[in-house]
Order: structure tokens, then sequence, then C-alpha cells
């Protein structure tokens, strides 16, 4: 149900104000930028709820930086992203996942300037066969004492300002935290306002839920295995397996009821699928904000690698935190547990 205060729903925009008064440094410059993002979604929102309607099914032709084939929605999000974001005055470099380079928008002439990353669509090749698909977007301080858009965007995961992700879902749902507390909206067709729905969220400490893509199990290194192995059977985990597919709506499950969620190296991507800057260190951000954990290579924290260019990859292992802590027992430790 939505979250009224006093016999008033909260918005979006009225939660962020409110989350001002922790950062008396914050200017009004935050809200507008991510009314900015949240315009965006809503209009990505009204594709996504139209796929089959209107022609936005299928590819649109071009293979991006990742080599993955562009969906018509891949380009549809993007555009609105950085048309939005352009618009703000404050955002002085944007990054892209469909981009091969970040791109400056703004010179950097005071503190008030931030950079955006964002995936637009992750998932989108669900969409055609109206599985959930989501956009992920993080937040830095646009640091005026690095020269370049490519060096300003390499900032460890700990520097973030704000994190979060729409899920275009049975609802659409956004969730963020600006490092006081993980919270969720609901957007309400009819006001067309993003009204608050969670608030504070927590992620369960512990649950029998594991999500990764067993398809490649042979292809992970030997102690992931064994790890699967025991969370698969009675004497030792027992747990069920949830996967989607579709990263945000796979993490947002884990978000609200527990679990683990790993993408591990395989022997194709040894350094693992997913996008360091602008998927895991979006979700750590939200995890660790919710009590969990998040780990990349050998279990090191999500949130304290040093990126080496804007699109590097990582093994992630995320979620509550005792299942990965359990999980780390064998991934760290390749002596039998
Ligand atoms: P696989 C979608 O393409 C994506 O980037 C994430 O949303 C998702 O978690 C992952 O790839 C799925 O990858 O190899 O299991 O199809």
């Amino acid at each position: 149900m939505a979250i009224k205060r006093d016999g008033q729903y909260v918005t979006f925009g009225q939660h962020i104000q409110e989350q001002q008064q922790h950062f008396p440094s914050a200017s009004g410059q935050f809200s507008w930028l991510m009314s900015g993002i949240t315009l965006a979604t809503k209009m990505i929102a009204s594709y996504v709820r139209r796929a089959g309607l209107i022609d936005v099914w299928g590819e649109e032709g071009s293979t991006n930086v990742q080599g993955e084939e562009v969906k018509k929605l891949d380009i549809i999000a993007n555009d609105a992203l950085k048309k939005t974001l352009g618009y703000r005055g404050n955002v002085g470099i944007i990054a892209s996942e469909e981009d091969d380079e970040p791109r400056v928008l703004q010179e950097v002439d005071d503190d008030d300037s931030y950079i955006v990353m964002f995936d637009p669509l992750d998932g989108s090749s669900n969409i055609d066969v109206n599985v959930s698909v989501g956009t992920i977007f993080t937040i830095f301080r646009n640091p005026k004492d690095v020269e370049g858009a490519e060096k300003s965007v390499l900032q460890p995961g700990s520097k973030q300002v704000a994190a979060g992700y729409v899920l275009y879902g049975s609802s659409t749902v956004l969730v963020y935290t600006a490092g006081n507390g993980v919270h969720q909206f609901t957007l309400d067709p009819q006001f067309g306002a993003y009204l608050l729905t969670r608030e504070n969220i927590k992620m369960p400490a512990h649950a029998g839920t594991y999500s990764v893509n067993e398809a490649y199990l042979h292809r992970f290194p030997e102690p992931y295995q064994r790890y699967l192995g025991w969370a698969k059977h009675e004497e030792g985990g027992g747990y069920k397996s949830r996967y989607v597919g579709s990263l945000v709506a796979d993490f947002h499950r884990i978000l609200i009821t527990g679990g683990i969620f790993m993408y591990p190296p395989t022997t194709e991507q040894p350094a693992g699928k997913l996008r360091l800057m602008y998927e895991c260190n979006p979700l750590a951000f939200i995890a660790e904000q919710a009590g969990g954990l998040a780990a990349g290579e050998g279990g090191q924290p999500i949130m304290e690698i040093e990126p080496a260019d804007v699109h590097d990859r990582t093994p992630l292992v995320i979620g509550s935190k005792d299942n990965v802590k359990e999980a780390l027992r064998f991934i760290m430790d390749p002596v039998k547990v």
C-alpha cells in the first residue's frame, strides 16, 4: 500500500526533499537532477507498457560497445535519459552502457556538478517476451581537479552519492538510496507520480533462495560449483532456485525476500559478464544500505574496486549478509570447507 504521512501520499520529490535534511550540504540541485531521472523512466515505462502495440519490439539493427544487438527500446531509453539529464544543467558528465565513451554535457565550474552513469534498459532482450526489464543508475560528484571525462568517471563505488533502479515489472517500481536507507516508490499511472510504498527496506539476513544461470555451471570456477552443489542439497542449504535472466528483477526479489544472486567468472568471460560501473556498483550500494553484501573477484567488496575503464566487468555475488558470507567461505577458501 502507498505510505501516507499526515493523510497524504509521499511522492518521490517530497521524499528527496525530506532526505535533504540529512545532507545539510545538499542544495536543491540533487533533487532537480533526480527529477530528470524519474521523468525519463516515466517516458520509458510508457513505451515498455505499450510494447507490441507500437513498433518497439526487436532489434534496431546496430551492435553496441558491449557487442550486443541493440534493441529499439534500448535507443528510446538511452535517448530519454540523455535528453532529460541534459536539460538539468547540473549534470557535467553522463556515461551509458549503450555508448562507447562518457559524454561531457557541461564543464565543471562549481561543486554542484554531478556524473550520472546508467544502463538505460537492462535485460532488454526480454522485452519481446514480456519479461521484466530495468533501468539502473548511479550518481557521483563531478571532480573539478580531474582532467577529462574518461578519468572523472573512474571512481570506486564507495564514492557514489546515490544509486537506484526502476523495475518495469507487474508494476513500475523505483528503488533508490542516497546513503540514508533504501526506499521504494511505485508509479501510479493515474497520477503519473512515484508514490512511496516501502521505506527503509532491510534485506533479510538469510533466505533459502539462490539466483544463478545454472546452464553455465560447468564453466564456473570449481569453488562456485561446490557452493552451488552445497546450496541445492538438504544437508547443505536445500535452497530453491529463482532466475529471470533480468538483473533488476532478480536483484529486486532478493532485496525484498532475501537470498543470493551470483554471476560468477566463466571460462568464456573470466572477468564476469556484468558491468561494474552501472550495474554492480549501484546494486552494491543499495544492497549494503539494506544490510546486505556485494562481492567481486576473490570476495573483494564491489564498492572498493578501483575501475580501470568505464565498461569494466566484474564477477558478482550479492544478497543477504549471511548468504553471501556462506558463499564466500567456498569461493575465498579453495580448500574444502
Ligand atoms: P545470462 C541481461 O542481458 C543481463 O545483462 C542481466 O540483466 C542479466 O542478469 C544477465 O545479463 C543474464 O545473463 O548469461 O544468464 O543470459
